[in-house]
């Protein structure tokens, strides 16, 4: 194998538009993306992806880029008579949302597992790039609050991330096995990129991964991150609730702290440049960039500065 390629570490909807910026830059064909499993949920008896399927649409140029999730052009049909079979209805799942999650659910019971059924689904939208799920062991993030513990998703999408977190638990991750390319891809990579995601449930996830961490460290050199947080506040998600919850500074510094361990380069957003110093008092080569990613333009450029970025 050639190690020509990028290995990149992504969680949902963050992750997906640096990646669509980074698809317009270099060979589609080159990322490998290993992506965060522990959002993953069974509904209405079908296998939910959530953060495969938002880097699926993404690629295959079929998301809804207004909610950042979803297909475009959807309907609810389906959703709205489940309604007279189950007496819950938060998961918004559009109609050609659906037909994935179908024939996901259908190709595991006739026994293909994550990484085969990820392919294939990939392969049937014109997919060039490698998605793979950081795991094909079952792994569950559950959230802790004052009234109620709860997957994820229930907690991100019902409750709007609202509630303070107390706890978070990633069930199965101590007995789940990383993909088995995954850490052979982290010593091929020409380089490694930790996407702007959420450092705690999302690549905290595929970090907390038997081997992962190790293998990183070996090789931090080639592994550049981008914050996710700018002026102290996430674009996206809970991820300052959850940084709070672990006793971190929400910022770019307590992101960089978090991954000192495993890069050695890292992009922090220009309205927080007076963080740089501190930040390469970590050993953490600093770098300023508008990480806002509104529009198709700036999610180039920002992948064009990180490709650019010599390790
Ligand atoms: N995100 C929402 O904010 N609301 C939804 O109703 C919702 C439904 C949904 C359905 C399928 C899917 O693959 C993703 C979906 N998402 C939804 C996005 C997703 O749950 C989150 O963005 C991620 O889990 C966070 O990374």
């Amino acid at each position: 194998m050639s190690n020509n390629y990028y290995l990149i570490l992504a969680g949902g909807v963050g992750a997906a538009k640096f990646i669509e910026g980074l698809a317009n830059v270099v060979d589609p064909s080159l990322l490998k993306i290993v992506i965060n499993t522990g959002d993953d949920i069974e509904l209405y008896g079908l296998k939910i992806c959530p953060d495969i399927d938002i880097i699926t649409y993404t690629l295959a140029n079929i998301i809804d880029k207004q909610k950042g999730w979803g297909v475009q052009d959807e309907s609810f049909n389906c959703l709205n008579a489940l309604t007279k079979f189950y007496d819950f209805k938060w998961f918004n799942l559009g109609d050609k949302d659906l037909a994935t999650h179908i024939f996901r659910t259908d190709l595991f019971k006739k026994g293909y597992n994550k990484t085969e059924i990820t392919s294939i689904i990939c392969k049937r939208l014109g997919i060039k790039s490698q998605l793979i799920p950081m795991s094909n062991d079952d792994v569950q993030t559950f959230i802790r609050t004052k009234t109620e513990t709860m997957h994820f998703e229930k907690y991100y999408i019902k409750y709007q991330c609202e509630p303070d977190v107390l706890e978070i638990s990633i069930h199965g991750i101590d007995k789940a096995k990383p993909e088995k390319h995954i850490i052979e891809y982290i010593k091929g990579a020409k380089k490694i990129i930790i996407c702007p995601s959420n450092p705690i449930v999302s690549i905290g996830t595929i970090l907390g991964l038997y081997g992962i961490k190790n293998a990183l460290k070996k090789v931090k050199h080639k592994v550049i991150g981008i914050s996710p947080i700018i002026e102290g506040a996430t674009v996206k998600g809970p991820a300052d609730k959850l940084m709070k919850c672990l006793g971190l500074e929400v910022s770019c510094i307590g992101v960089a702290n978090y991954y000192k361990e495993i890069l050695s380069h890292f992009v922090i957003d220009n309205r927080d440049g007076e963080s740089k110093p501190e930040i390469e008092d970590l050993g953490i080569h600093t770098y300023c960039y508008d990480t806002l990613m509104d529009s198709i333009e700036k999610k180039k450029a920002l992948a064009q500065f990180v490709i650019n970025i010599e390790v």
